[in-house]
Order: structure tokens, then C-alpha cells, then sequence
């Protein structure tokens, strides 16, 4: 045991020796990555999206050797103002997170600018209107997620007379809750459709069911469920097969993720379509860090690249599907 400690101690001083060499060097800026700290709040545990991607983060700064601070905020913003605030008094170089909803950021990111600490926006937006309160914007573009899912419907129905819509909203006030239903409605826009019900199920799975469960006792004729994600789909699912109908032939199922068991779902024709976000935020969050660390500029919206799935590609797709 003692030998043990006594290597890593050795280790220990070689890595300060090494870290104090590269700071000579000069060539690092303000230190290189590995004296970098960054905070990062995050959203909470929701959905196999959001395991993902907290999977992605803590990967990638561990593979490039930044500490990482990571906080859940389990869903409260109130938890997140904490955490911001926190990692401002431990004066840490960088600060990350993704804002559990859209409004409400200014006074914290203002004394985070105050500090001098850079901020960079990962997954989910904020609607501050004065933009030198964050870096960077790394994530999707929820309306058009929302979009490429109305055009699916547009195709599918295309000789439908009367489309009765249901829509599981994800977590109100959060940004891909708004667009997702705002970039829906640009598309599905022929009287034949119509939103007959629309409620948040939070983004859950179980908040899926049970919305879901209340939309088929109101609604007798739905022809098709949009959720804001693959979990609230899948907790819909649950709630149709309990009723004794069909998902994916009764009622049609269109989703946002492409997670997984929502990929699986897909390849079985319980859901007809996915709309794909990519979790994998990781390693471009990494690089913007040490950039905006470093003083470095940088874009200051970076848009993730993703596609969509129909029953074939899922099945063609999930065999090396990471997530
Ligand atoms: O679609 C959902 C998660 O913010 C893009 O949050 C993310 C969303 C994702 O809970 O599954």
C-alpha cells in the first residue's frame, strides 16, 4: 500500500513538473487545458437523451484531462442559478450549461460577466436579448426539428381528409418545447389537421403515459401523437396498448431524439417516425471551452448536423447506434 502511494506520488509530481514546463513554454495562454476548470450545470436526468449527453460531456473532458465540475439541476432553474452562482465564487475559468428553460438568465449571466468568467450555452438556448452575456450557442435547431417533423406529416397524410393531432409537449419554458411546437405548426398548416389536445409530459416518460392515458379517454379519434421527444413517444406507446389499440397502425407516432429505444421502437413500426437530435455535444463543447479559455474567438451560434429516420433506415442504423 505504501509503495502504492509513494508511485503515485512520483506521478503526482511529475504531472506538476510537467504542467510547469508547458507554462514556461508560454505557448498555452493562460496555462494549457490541463489547468483549465470548468462548471457545468446541467439539466437534470430526464431522458435517454439527456443520459447521453451528460455521458458525452463528462467523457470528453476526462479524454482531454479538464477538471470538470458537474452539477445536476434536476430539473429547476432555481438549482442552476445556484450552481452558476457557485462556480462563480470558486472562480472557475469557463462556465457551461444548458438553461432547463428559456427566460429568466439575465441578472446571473450578467454577474458571471461581471466576474470575468466567459459562459458557453450548450443544448438549450436562453432568450436574453443581449447576446456578450454568453460566448457560444452550441446545440440543435429545435424549429427546424420541429419542422422536418411536420413535413413527415404532410407526406403521411397526404390524402387524409380530417387528421385529428394530439401533441406531448416537452418541459414547459424550455426551449426545444417552444420550437419544437412552433416549427410543427409552420409546416402542418391545411385545415384538414387539427391540434385537438396538446400538454407537457415534461419531457418524461412516465409524464408521456399519463398525459397520453388522458388524451385517449377525452379523444376517441386521434390519428397521431407528435412528441417533443422519443420518451414521452414511448410512454404514449404504453398508454395505446393499454387501451387496446395499435401504436404505429391505430394511431401514428411521431417523434425528436432518436435515442435507442426509441430507434428500436421505430425499427418495430410502433413509431412511424424520428426527427434526430444529437446528444453528442461532448467534444465540440470541450473545444469551444478551451478556445473562449484561452481567449480565443469563437461562433457564436455552432449548429449541431443531424438528419431524420424512417422504419428502414432505424433498423439499418441501430445495430451501431451508440446511445
Ligand atoms: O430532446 C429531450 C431532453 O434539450 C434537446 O431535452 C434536449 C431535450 C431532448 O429531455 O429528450
Amino acid at each position: 500500500m505504501k509503495k502504492l502511494i509513494g508511485i503515485a506520488a512520483v506521478g503526482a509530481m511529475l504531472v506538476a513538473l510537467t504542467g510547469c514546463a508547458g507554462g514556461d513554454d508560454g505557448g498555452g495562454g493562460a496555462g494549457g487545458s490541463e489547468d483549465l476548470i470548468v462548471g457545468f450545470s446541467q439539466v437534470g436526468a430526464e431522458s435517454g437523451w439527456r443520459t447521453a449527453n451528460t455521458k458525452s460531456i463528462q467523457g470528453a473532458f476526462e479524454d482531454a484531462g479538464i477538471e470538470l465540475k458537474f452539477s445536476d439541476a434536476q430539473g429547476k432553474q432555481e438549482n442552476q442559478i445556484k450552481a452558476i452562482r457557485s462556480f462563480i465564487q470558486q472562480q472557475v475559468d469557463v462556465i457551461a450549461f444548458s438553461p432547463v428553460v428559456e427566460s429568466g438568465w439575465d441578472t446571473v449571466l450578467k454577474e458571471a460577466k461581471d466576474a470575468g468568467i466567459p459562459v458557453v450555452l450548450t443544448d438549450r438556448s436562453v432568450d436574453s436579448e443581449d447576446e456578450s452575456l454568453y460566448e457560444s450557442f452550441l446545440g440543435s435547431d429545435f424549429i427546424l426539428e420541429g419542422e422536418k417533423a411536420g413535413d413527415w406529416v404532410n407526406t403521411e397524410f397526404a390524402d387524409a381528409d380530417k387528421v385529428n393531432i394530439v401533441e406531448l409537449q416537452g418541459t414547459t419554458g424550455a426551449a426545444p418545447a417552444n420550437d419544437r411546437a412552433e416549427g410543427f405548426r409552420n409546416k402542418v398548416t391545411d385545415p384538414k389537421f387539427e391540434i385537438i389536445a396538446t400538454q407537457t409530459g415534461d419531457f418524461t416518460r412516465a409524464g408521456g403515459k399519463q398525459v397520453m392515458e388522458a388524451f385517449l379517454q377525452a379523444n376517441p379519434d386521434i390519428d397521431l401523437v407528435y412528441a417533443h421527444n422519443d420518451d414521452m413517444g414511448l410512454g404514449a406507446i404504453e398508454a395505446i396498448e393499454a387501451a387496446g389499440l395499435v401504436p404505429g397502425e391505430d394511431i401514428k407516432i411521431v417523434t425528436v431524439d432518436a435515442v435507442k429505444d426509441g430507434m428500436t421502437a421505430l425499427s418495430e413500426g410502433k413509431i412511424n417516425f424520428i426527427v434526430e437530435c444529437s446528444p453528442l455535444l461532448g467534444p465540440q463543447l470541450v473545444e469551444i471551452a478551451e478556445k473562449v479559455a484561452a481567449g480565443e474567438s469563437v461562433e457564436k451560434r455552432i449548429v449541431t448536423e443531424e438528419t431524420t429516420f424512417t422504419q428502414e433506415q432505424a433498423i439499418e442504423a441501430l445495430p451501431d447506434r451508440q446511445y
